[in-house]
């Protein structure tokens, strides 16, 4: 039976925008706007130009990527297919379940970028094995998971 590949399961999530003369605001519910319950949030922020974050992908980990300030962009890769995306909006995101390459780069000066994950830290959850995480998803094809 065809499965569809892990990179169509990444997208951009615009959430909601509440606007006001006092500025606007944006809210996110885990399990609403994203697919998981939040178990930790954690922010890269003080980005050396031209420096790059990321170069790794996760066993179980679910991730919800927002340039809370300025931009920067994701490039996604589930071993066979890859995606660039662009975030510089605070009011959508980009989701990002697990068995995925990450590689974050171009970060604007001043950026942050705001992550909402699934799973508190677990060194044990990383792949850091390219070959590696081409063979899990290969693996899960197969198995039909
Ligand atoms: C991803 C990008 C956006 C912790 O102690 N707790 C944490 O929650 C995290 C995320 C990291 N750390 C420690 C572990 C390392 O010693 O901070 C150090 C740097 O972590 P890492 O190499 O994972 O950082 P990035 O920016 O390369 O990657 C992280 C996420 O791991 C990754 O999934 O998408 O941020």
């Amino acid at each position: 039976m065809f499965k569809a590949p892990q990179i169509s399961k990444c997208k951009l999530v615009y959430l909601p925008k509440v606007k006001d003369v006092r500025g606007n605001l944006t809210f996110i519910e885990g399990d609403e706007h994203i697919p998981f319950p939040i178990k930790r949030v954690y922010y890269l922020y003080d980005v050396p130009g031209g420096e790059s974050r990321g170069g790794h992908a996760h066993k179980d980990l679910q991730q919800f990527l927002i340039a809370a300030n300025g931009s920067f962009d994701v490039v996604l890769d589930d071993g066979h297919n890859k995606e660039r995306y662009h975030l510089n909006r605070s009011y959508y995101g980009l989701y990002i379940p697990n068995l995925i390459w990450r590689e974050l780069d171009n970060f604007s000066s001043g950026s942050v970028c705001l992550v909402l994950a699934s799973e508190k830290y677990d060194e044990d959850d990383y792949i850091r094995d390219y070959d590696e995480l081409k063979k899990a998803n290969d693996d899960a094809n197969s198995l039909d998971i």
